[in-house]
């Protein structure tokens, strides 16, 4: 059968005329099984990775635009504008242009990962870079939108996290149920907050029997919901979480509290050291915001926190292909050497 997206798969639950909807096909991703990373976290868990960086711009971010898109065409909206640490206006550039609209985007100069700006400019969004930082890129947009100047298309657009809803969905209906536990990065929060309305939303209908407990992990030095306040200059290797005053904050408390779960932070040194697991162990390449989901597990598993039986759904959120410098500078440099078998054989070790 066909796929369309999950505007037309999950058409009950994102009311749009038919005609509006903007779409690349998204949705729709893998949830793999990880073995050594699930041996390592416990005997007799279960660890899956919902890989969204396999969407179509490579990270979750398509799923809510690809409904926030199709609701501003609806609305005939000309213009759209984000704030972003880089995937939002990656996603927000492609679907613009699918849709023929205008699309400006604001960034944190110098501190968005290198294929997510490329993708922006590729895509042909007027590309702003901010000497300031995510919240304050953010602050600008809600006044620029206040203005009616363009619709804005950062997650405090509510259909952004309806769309994002769809991603539980997927989950609920690959493993049967829900998982004991799922893990996720978090930034500005809207993600944590759109998979706890998805689940709760399945089993109120029936659809699940059981309800996950929502595991949410924040960057050490970008972690104000840990710490309880705002943080004014938020500093990690992982960018696309470098925020420090989200705007879901409320309602990430709310799906950690009604779920039994827990908000924790991860140190850039773990960030890095699951990146590199994950892609060694269980060959997957995610970029390194998407491994706080990992870090943050294998710190709660030092704890003993898991038991036999649990099963972990680890959002892998975007692609490592995302951010190339930050995979290049962990890593030992190829190995120069002439075009001779024997220097080859040898600089091999075979
Ligand atoms: C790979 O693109 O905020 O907690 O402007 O790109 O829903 O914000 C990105 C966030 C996790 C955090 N993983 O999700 C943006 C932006 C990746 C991300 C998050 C982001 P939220």
């Amino acid at each position: 059968m066909n796929y369309n997206g999950i505007i037309v798969k999950y058409s009950k639950y994102l009311p749009i005329d038919p005609r509006c909807i903007v779409t690349l096909n998204e949705g729709n991703t893998p949830l793999l099984h990880a073995p050594r990373l699930s041996a390592l976290i416990g005997k007799g868990v279960k660890v899956y990775l919902k890989l969204e960086g396999l969407n179509p711009t490579g990270s979750f971010k398509d799923r809510g635009m690809t409904y926030a898109i199709s609701k501003a065409v609806e609305a005939k909206s000309q213009a759209v504008v984000c704030a972003s640490t880089g995937n939002t206006s990656a996603a927000q550039a492609a679907y613009a242009a699918r849709a023929g609209l205008r699309s400006y985007v604001l960034i944190p100069k110098g501190k968005i990962a290198l294929g997510k700006l490329s993708q922006a400019l590729v895509h042909g969004s007027r590309v702003l870079a901010i000497d300031g930082n995510f919240d304050e890129a953010l602050e600008i947009v809600r006044k620029i939108g206040e203005q009616g100047l363009a619709t804005v298309v950062n997650s405090i657009n509510p259909y952004r996290l309806d769309g994002q809803k769809s991603a539980a969905f997927e989950i609920a209906e690959q493993l049967g149920d829900a998982p004991t536990y799922h893990a996720l990065p978090v930034g500005n929060a809207g993600n944590i907050t759109a998979y706890w309305r998805g689940y709760k939303q399945y089993h109120s209908e029936g659809m699940i029997e059981k309800l996950p407990k929502m595991l949410g992990f924040q960057a050490s030095g970008s972690a104000p919901i840990v710490l309880g306040r705002p943080v004014k200059n938020p500093e990690t290797i992982a960018t696309a979480i470098r925020i420090g005053n989200p705007a879901s904050w409320q309602y990430a408390l709310q799906a950690r509290d009604e779920s039994k779960g827990l908000i924790d932070k991860v140190t850039d040194k773990e960030i890095l050291k699951a990146y590199h697991l994950v892609a060694s162990l269980d060959g997957y390449f995610c970029e390194p915001a998407s491994a706080a989901s990992i870090a943050g597990i294998l710190k709660l598993a030092k704890n003993k926190f898991f038991k036999s039986g649990d099963v972990i759904v680890c959002t892998l959120t975007g692609h490592g292909l995302k951010d190339p410098d930050t995979a290049i500078k962990g890593v030992k440099p190829p190995i120069f050497v002439k075009p001779d078998l024997k220097k080859i054989l040898k600089a091999m070790k075979l």
